[in-house]
Parts: C-alpha cells; structure tokens; sequence
C-alpha cells in the first residue's frame, strides 16, 4: 500500500498537548494517515528562521512542519493568499491585492517547500496537496523530478475567468495546476467555472470522466465536495457538555426563538449583510420583535490584514446600532460574541436554535451548515437559512435558499421559518440530514484518493 503525503498551509495532526486533532478535515486527513503511514507536511504557525522540518510523531500520526521568516510570512501569507487569492477567488475584486512582491514571496515558499519536502518523498508515495496557498507547490515538485501521483483540492471557490484574467500571472497560476494529476473542486458549479478558463484562455479540451486536455498534457479535474465528520458531529450534538449548553440556551431565550449565526470574523462570509437582513426583519415587522433573538459568534481571523480590521469595525458599529435602534428593558435583539468554542458547546447551540442563519457572499462549502444540521433534533429539527452562493447549497438544497445580499430575501426568509410547521421542517431536515450523514469528510477523502489512485 502507498504511504499518503499531505501538504498544506497549516499542520492540524495531533500533538501531545493537543492529542484530539481537531475539525472534520483534520480527523479525516488524521485517520488516512494512521492508515497508510504517512506524514503531514506544512507550516508550524510560527515566524523565525527556517531551521528545517521538525518531525513529530503522535497517536500513531506523523506531522512535519518548518517555521517561515517573517517576510516570507508577510508576503506569502498574508499578502498572496490572503490579501490576493483570497479576495479574488471569492469574487472581491476591489478587495484585492496587486503586489509583485507577495507573488514573489508566494512562488518562494512554494520552492522552499519543495526543497524540505522532496527529500523526504518516497517513489510510490501518493502526495495530496491542499488550498490555494500552495497551488505551484506541485510543479516546484515535478521539476525536482517527482514522478509521483499527484492531488491538488482546493477549499474555496474557483472564480470566473473574467475575474480570474485580473491576475497578472494568472496564466503561470493555472498552468502549474497541470502539473497535478487529479485537481479537485467542492462543486460542479467551481469545476464548470474552471472548464470555462480552460477552454477559452488555454485552448483546452473537456474530454470523458473529467479529463481535460491543453497541449499534451491529460488531467483529471472532479468535484469532490467536502463534508463533516458527521458520526462525531452527533456524538458531539448528545454529548453532556452539548445538552448543558442547550439548557443553558433555552433558559437564556425565556421562550424566544434563537436564530444562531457561527462564522469566522471574514468579509466572505456576509455578516454585515445578514445583519442588515435582520434589521430588515425587525423594521417591517414590530409585532415579532420579543419573539427572537440572533446570537452570532465570529472570532477575529487574519487580524494582520486590513480588510479584517475594517470589517471588525464596521460589525461592532452595526451590531451597537441595531441594538441602540431595537432593545427594549428586557430584550437585546443582538447578542454578538467574538470568541471561539469547544464542538461540544457549539453543537447544543446549534441544537436549541430554531434557524441557523448561514448567509455567506461567496464560500467554497461552509461546513458550518452542514454541523447545523448533523445537530438537530430529528423530531423537532430547526431551519438552516443558506445563502445560494456557498457551495453547500448544492447539496444542501432543502434548506431555505436565500440572496444574501438582500435584506428583504433575508428578513422573508426568517419569517417563513418561524412560521414553518414541524412536518415541513422534519422532511426538509430529512433529506438534508441524509447528505450530511452520507457524503461526510470520511467518502470525502476517500472519493479523492480512490481517484488518485487510477488516475
Ligand atoms: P472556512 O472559511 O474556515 O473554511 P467553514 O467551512 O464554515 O469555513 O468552516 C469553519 C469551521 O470553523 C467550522 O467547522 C466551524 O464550526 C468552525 N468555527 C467557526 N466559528 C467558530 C467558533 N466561534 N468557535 C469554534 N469553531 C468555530 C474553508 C472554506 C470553506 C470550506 C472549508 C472546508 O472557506 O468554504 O467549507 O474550508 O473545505
């Protein structure tokens, strides 16, 4: 059996102050490696001078991660892909950042990376690399002479191709895609986007079972959607801490319906318009106003970046507003909170609310939608609020499918859940419940790999 390599930005394999690895990707990806004796490469999170891998073995698990200097964090992280791909690939050009030097970091870390790893590949190792940080890391590995199968999965979505064109070197950027063997999508809709790039900018073709053609070279490119680590999910969802938690919500809403929001602090994930979408059902509807409360949690990400400074501003001033517009002596209409949780905590949140309220512009998945669900009551489950443009909403097409950018869309769609009788919520949540249950993190990876393996 062929040993698996992941590489990614960051290392989430467990460790000895953290045995659990923690979320659906790093189980997932932890279990693989367990299974097939691997190593996950990527980088330790922390700034200094690049003194070569450290190898840690934990729970039967490899990881090896190196430390990047500070300018190669600068450039690199939070310049190319977080201030560069990030925003262009969530369809926000104004956002977006064009510096020569964060692709010259970008293109450098992805060449370190090759360095340190390479040595440590071995002929018939299956390499899976992972996310928009590390696209050119595959070709930096053919040219050192890999002949391995090759995998590259990107979490976020993949942008038109008139956005695209927008990168000066978006040409290099794709084409070092085709040093992949298998290159995966979480949706058709990222896939059709990539097909387009390729057809019209490459002069490629689209042939059988996904394989695409430019030149002389033959890939595979699949959608592949991401899922949670659903079976742990409901575990968490029955758990004690899960049922203190929606004790302690349900004492807290004093008979109020909860409608929960649970997002990292990010300008993709419409925060600012969800909260406008709520102000808009409060405004048109006075007589409901006692009746709810939406509690939405977003711990601060990328807090280097400006764009996540301004958008942290902008939701303190928004959220002060709408509750110095709305609260009453006993009702704050607004709770929010910018901290992180335990699962277990979150799941019982989840569970005792009655929508989940998961409105983002543009997101590859959202797994938050997807842990809403897995969380539920299945005899009295609540409403998941999805916006149309994440790509959970494929698969997750029984949810209320709102525009996130409407506040009327939005407001209706609160209402319509409130309103929404336990039959019709238990078929929606049904069918839903069954995707999440089936297509979880675990046939995730395995459909990729297995598509790997023949490629
Ligand atoms: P993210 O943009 O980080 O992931 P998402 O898929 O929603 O977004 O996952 C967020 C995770 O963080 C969830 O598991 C959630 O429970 C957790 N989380 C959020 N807020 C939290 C809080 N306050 N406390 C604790 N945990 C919290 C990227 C892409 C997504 C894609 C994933 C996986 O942007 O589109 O779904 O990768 O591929």
């Amino acid at each position: 059996m062929s040993r698996l390599i992941v590489i990614s930005n960051r290392v989430s394999a467990p460790t000895a102050d953290q045995p659990g690895a923690q979320g659906g990707l790093a189980v997932a990806l932890t279990a693989a490696l367990r299974e097939a004796d691997g190593i996950w490469f990527g980088w330790s999170g922390k700034t200094g001078e690049t003194s070569g891998l450290k190898f840690k073995t934990c729970d039967g698990v490899t990881s090896a991660t190196i430390d990047l200097p500070e300018q190669d964090v600068n450039e690199y992280y939070d310049g190319y892909a977080n201030r560069t791909l990030w925003p262009l690939f969530h369809y926000r050009l104004g956002l977006t950042e064009f510096e020569r030097d964060f692709q010259g970091g970008y293109e450098r870390v992805n060449r370190l990376f090759g360095e340190v790893i390479g040595p440590h590949i071995q002929p018939d190792d299956l390499i899976w690399i992972q996310d928009y940080h590390m696209i050119p890391l595959g070709w930096v590995l053919r040219q050192r002479g890999l002949t391995n199968r090759l995998g590259f999965f990107l979490h976020i979505p993949w942008p038109p191709t008139r956005l695209l064109t927008a990168l000066p070197e978006h040409r290099r950027l794709v084409e070092a895609l085709f040093a992949y063997d298998v290159v995966g999508f979480q949706t058709r809709e990222w896939l059709e986007t990539f097909h387009d790039y390729v057809i019209n900018q490459m002069d490629g073709s689209i042939g059988e079972d996904g394989r695409i053609t430019v030149g002389g070279r033959t890939i595979r490119a699949i959608a592949c959607p991401i899922g949670i680590d659903a079976q742990e999910f409901i575990a968490s969802a029955n758990s004690q801490q899960a049922i203190a938690t929606y004790d302690r919500m349900v004492e807290s809403s004093i008979g109020r319906s909860l409608i929960v929001g649970v997002d990292r602090l990010d300008y993709s994930k419409g925060l600012e318009e969800r909260f406008n979408g709520y102000q808009r059902y409060l405004e048109t509807r006075p007589n409901a106003h006692a009746n709810v409360f939406l509690l939405q949690i977003a711990p601060p990400s990328r807090a280097a970046v400006q764009s996540y400074q301004d958008i942290r501003a902008q939701l303190d001033a928004l959220s002060g507003r709408i509750n110095g517009a709305f609260a009453d002596i006993d009702w704050v209409p607004l709770r929010y909170v910018n901290q992180g949780y335990p699962r277990d905590v979150l799941a019982g949140v989840y569970r005792a609310a009655r929508i989940g309220l998961v409105t983002p512009l543009r997101d590859g998945m959202n797994l938050v939608a997807k842990e809403y669900v897995a969380a539920q009551d299945p005899e009295n489950p609540g409403v998941l609020i999805l916006s149309r443009f994440a790509g959970a909403a494929a698969q997750l097409d029984n949810a209320l499918l709102v525009n996130p950018y409407s506040p009327d869309d939005i407001a209706d769609a609160i209402e319509r859940a409130l309103a929404m009788s336990r039959e019709e919520r238990v078929a929606r949540w049904t069918t839903m419940f069954e995707n999440v249950r089936d297509e979880d993190v675990i046939w995730w990876r395995k459909r990729f790999t297995a598509c790997l393996m023949n490629a």
